[in-house]
């Protein structure tokens, strides 16, 4: 067999790695990444490409190679060699597999960590907060007596939440309630008591979103913020994140919940702080002029049928005149 050269070996590793990286970077398989937190998952899966795109240049060339170079000669009836058994080869082809997955493990444990997704103390973000608060008094002690007074739900003791950095979970700058249901999902705003059937969010502003579900196990995903996070009855997961590209994006329900599962989606819509601030602005006059309405529907009986009738007398066109000549003809009739 003709060894190649080093010359030859040397450039084809190189061709070998410039085009992983390429594919690495420009595989397109990823939709926009409208979060911050987005890059981080974006950098493992793109490193993840480059390595399996030369790995898989490596095994099929060597397949393709073979193919061609060991077929059967014409007029070759004889047996191949009887080669068995390789033992550096052998280590060699499960050391470096074994180091590459090492490497990938290390980094895929360290993007969760960064995402907040292995911090035990994310769901405690008040109680740390309060704890700060109160000067001398340490941490610990601090939370402890919280969860005496208070007694803990689960979701005090174990940490579901995942998105941001645990640094900055405790603090985030915008909140929202999220309940999935079948099938559909409510956003609830507790700050300006707004209400929407889609997530409205600013780029920019950290984003918490508080979820759960009504009735079976829901899972809310945006693909393009990188993050999916179960919606679970009488639970509350965490879920939080930086919105950064202005957009508008699907929000998928990513756990079989039903027959109209597949129909249960919705949009998030990443609009610029004064983009956001208007539209809580407007939905927050839908509502009141709302309450307006059922305050006129739900207290008929405490008004005199003029004042009940009013505002639908004005919208037919009539005046006092005409029902003043209602009152005369009914008077003649007599
Ligand atoms: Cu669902």
């Amino acid at each position: 067999m003709k060894i190649p050269s080093n010359i030859t070996t040397l450039i084809a590793g190189i061709v070998l790695t410039l085009v992983s990286l390429w594919v690495g970077k420009n595989h397109g398989l990823l939709p926009v990444a409208a979060s911050e937190e987005a890059a981080l998952v974006d950098g493992l899966f793109n490193t993840m490409m480059t390595i399996s795109t030369g790995l898989f240049f490596i095994v099929e060339g060597v397949l393709v190679y073979s193919i061609f170079r060991f077929r059967r000669r014409p007029g070759d009836n004889t047996d191949g060699p009887p080669t068995h058994g390789n033992v550096p080869l052998e280590i060699l082809w499960t050391a470096i597999p074994a180091v590459i997955i090492l490497i990938i493990g290390v980094y895929s444990f360290e993007v969760y960590n960064s995402m907040g997704g292995l911090d035990p103390m994310a769901a405690h973000g008040h109680s740390m907060q309060q704890a700060r608060k109160m000067p001398g008094s340490a941490i610990a002690a601090t939370l402890d007596e919280n969860t005496q007074q208070a007694a803990p739900t689960p979701t005090e003791q174990i940490a579901d939440g995942v998105g941001a950095s645990p640094d900055k979970s405790a603090n985030p700058n915008l909140e929202v309630n999220v309940t999935g249901l079948q099938f559909a999902w409510i956003f609830a705003y507790p700050d300006s008591g707004v209400t929407s059937g889609e997530l409205h969010v600013p780029t920019g502003r950290e984003v918490k979103l508080n979820i759960s579900a009504n009735d079976v196990i829901h899972a809310f995903w945006v693909p393009e913020f990188r993050l999916k996070q179960d919606a679970i009855p009488g639970r509350t997961t965490e879920l939080r994140f930086t919105p950064k590209t202005v957009g508008t994006y699907p929000v998928i329900c990513a756990e079989l919940c039903g027959s109209y599962h597949g129909g249960m989606k919705t949009q998030v819509i990443v609009q610029t702080p004064e983009e956001f601030d208007a539209w809580v602005q407007s939905q927050q006059e839908v509502a009141s002029a709302e309450n307006l309405d059922r305050a006129l529907a739900i207290n008929p009986q405490a008004m005199s049928t003029g004042e009940f009738l009013a505002p639908y007398a004005g919208e037919m066109g009539i005046t006092s005149d005409t029902l003043e000549q209602l009152h005369a003809s009914h008077h003649h009739q007599f």
